[in-house]
C-alpha cells in the first residue's frame, strides 16, 4: 500500500493526499513531528529531509529540486489520474511555481502564526527555532501583526485563479489537473488553522474549493 510521510498542516503534503484521495487507492498516512526528519531521512537514504515523500513498497519518492513535481508525477503515471496532459505542459509548469511562490508565500504564514494551536506543546521551540532559523528572529510575532496586510496580499494573489475559474469547473478545463490539486493544498493550509475564511471576493474560488474537498476520479469520469 502506498505510504504519505507527511505532517498534516504541510502545504505540499495536503496536494499530495488530496491528489491519493482523489484516486481511490488504498494509502496510509504516516505523520511525523515537523521537527523531526530521521524517518524521511532514512528512507530516502540521506537524500532528502523535506516532506511529503511517498513509500510504494521498495520504492521512495521525493522531489529533487522545487519544481520536480515528482511525486505528483509518480501518482499521476500509477493510478492514471490525467494531471499532466500534454495539452496543458508549459502553462502548468509556469502556474505551479506561481502558486507555490505568490499564494504559498502568503498562505503559510497565515496559518503558521497559529503554530501553537497545531504544534504539540514539546516541539514548539524546535518550531520557532525552525522559523527563524530560515525567516528571521521574531517572523511569527511580525507576519501576525502583518495579519491584515498578508491577507490583502493573498486575496490579490488569488485574483487570477478567480478568473480563471469564472467560466469552467477547473482552472484549466473540465476535470481537475495538477494546478487544481497544487492550489487546494496552499489554500487547505491556509485554512488549517480555521481562523480566516477564504477571500468573500472570490466567489468563484470558493465553489472551486468546496469542489476540490470532495471531487474524486470517479465522478470526474463519470462526467465527461
Ligand atoms: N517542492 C517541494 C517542497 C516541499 C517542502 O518545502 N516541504 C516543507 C514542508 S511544507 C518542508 O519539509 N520544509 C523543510 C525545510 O524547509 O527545511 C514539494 O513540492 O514537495
Amino acid at each position: 500500500m502506498i505510504e504519505l510521510i507527511q505532517f498534516p498542516w504541510s502545504p505540499f503534503c495536503l496536494a499530495q493526499k488530496r491528489i491519493l484521495e482523489y484516486s481511490g487507492a488504498r494509502f496510509k498516512v504516516v505523520n511525523i513531528p515537523c521537527t523531526d526528519r530521521a524517518l524521511v531521512w532514512r528512507l530516502t537514504r540521506q537524500r532528502y529531509h523535506k516532506v511529503p515523500i511517498i513509500r510504494d513498497g521498495k520504492t521512495v519518492v521525493f522531489e529533487t529540486n522545487d519544481d520536480s513535481q515528482v511525486i505528483a508525477k509518480y501518482l499521476d503515471t500509477k493510478l492514471q489520474l490525467g494531471l499532466f496532459p500534454h495539452t496543458w505542459e508549459g502553462v502548468q509548469a509556469i502556474l505551479w511555481r506561481h502558486i507555490e511562490k505568490e499564494v504559498e508565500g502568503f498562505a503559510f504564514k497565515l496559518n503558521d502564526i497559529y503554530f501553537g494551536e497545531n504544534v504539540p506543546a514539546r516541539n514548539r521551540l524546535d518550531y520557532i527555532r525552525y522559523k527563524e532559523r530560515k525567516f528571521g528572529a521574531g517572523c511569527l510575532q511580525q507576519w501576525r501583526q502583518e495579519q491584515d496586510h498578508l491577507l490583502v496580499q493573498l486575496t490579490h494573489g488569488l485574483v487570477p485563479y478567480e478568473q480563471m475559474l469564472a467560466d469552467k469547473s477547473y482552472l484549466l478545463d473540465a476535470s481537475p489537473r495538477f494546478v487544481d490539486f497544487d492550489l487546494y493544498g496552499m489554500l487547505a493550509n491556509f485554512l488549517y488553522a480555521n481562523h480566516h475564511p477564504l477571500p468573500q471576493a472570490h466567489a468563484h474560488l470558493r465553489s472551486w474549493y468546496e469542489r476540490m474537498s470532495r471531487v474524486t476520479l470517479k465522478t470526474t469520469r463519470q462526467a465527461l
